[in-house]
């Protein structure tokens, strides 16, 4: 309750930071954008991560100022990076609400508008959940966003209640295949065969396939020998803070 009072005010007083996690392409090994992660640096409890401030600015009706924050700032970030000579597309998560909020295109278009910024400078992820709550709105929403160019990826893919049929009707750029079936693909062949069948399905729907939570190196060699696009996960850079990504990217890290 007390956490619900402060977060209102949380957002007035600029308690809240994103946080950049890299990804990396993994034919090259160099990046291929970031992934922006709030954070509140709360007066007392220290740093909290989405999960714990998300559900409650959510059942308060300010999930939608948290979101419009988290674009705005996404957006600065990505045009300041470009003037450094630096190409990293921003990856936003959209809650459920936000996504279905009927401002929510509009609000895009306007953000893009007064950051200057292309559209491709920001890609956006929603769930499998998100998506089956209400298809037949989002169908309109994710043609709308295509249309102006926007990048879409289905976030912690495999763990929701969906149905597969949305991957060949949708405009999907994307499936981040969701980091449980990643973490220990090396010692769990089940976790393997998933993890290669979801690289298989997107590739066949030309749908690019990007796994996170890679936490070892072996993971990310069996995902290079596996054909899958993209890797996300501790073992390749953990969220930091923007000058720290900096760096990252300027060295454009080759990990193997
Ligand atoms: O749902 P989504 O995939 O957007 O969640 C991102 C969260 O996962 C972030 O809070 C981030 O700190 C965490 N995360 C990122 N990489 C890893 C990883 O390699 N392992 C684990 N356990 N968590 C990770
Ligand atoms: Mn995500």
């Amino acid at each position: 309750l007390r956490l619900m009072s402060q977060l209102k005010q949380g957002l007035r007083k600029q308690e809240f930071q994103l946080h950049f996690q890299p990804k990396i392409s993994l034919s090259d090994g160099r990046s291929s954008g970031v992934e922006a992660l709030i954070r509140w640096n709360h007066p007392k409890h220290g740093v909290l991560l989405p999960d714990s401030f998300i559900p409650l600015a959510e059942k308060m009706n300010i999930i939608n100022d948290v979101s419009d924050w988290v674009l705005i700032k996404a957006l600065q970030q990505f045009m300041q990076w470009r003037t450094l000579g630096i190409d990293a597309p921003v990856a936003i998560n959209v809650p459920a609400s936000s996504f279905q909020d009927p401002q929510f295109l509009k609000n895009i278009r306007t953000a893009l508008d007064v950051a200057e910024a292309p559209p491709e400078s920001i890609e956006l992820e929603i769930t499998e959940n998100t998506l089956m709550s209400n298809i037949d709105r989002c169908t309109e929403t994710l043609k709308n966003l295509s249309r102006m160019g926007i990048k879409i990826a289905i976030d912690d893919f495999g763990t929701g209640y969906s149905s597969l049929s949305y991957l060949k009707r949708l405009p999907i750029d994307h499936i981040k295949i969701d980091r449980s079936f990643v973490q220990d693909m090396n010692r769990d062949d089940s976790d393997a065969a998933i993890v290669r069948s979801v690289i298989d399905l997107g590739h066949n729907l030309g749908i690019k396939v990007i796994a996170e939570g890679v936490e070892h190196q072996d993971s990310l060699a069996l995902l290079r020998n596996l054909g899958c696009d993209a890797a996300q996960g501790y073992h390749i850079g953990r969220p930091m803070p923007a000058p720290q990504v900096d760096g990252w990217l300027k060295q454009a890290a080759l990990i193997h």
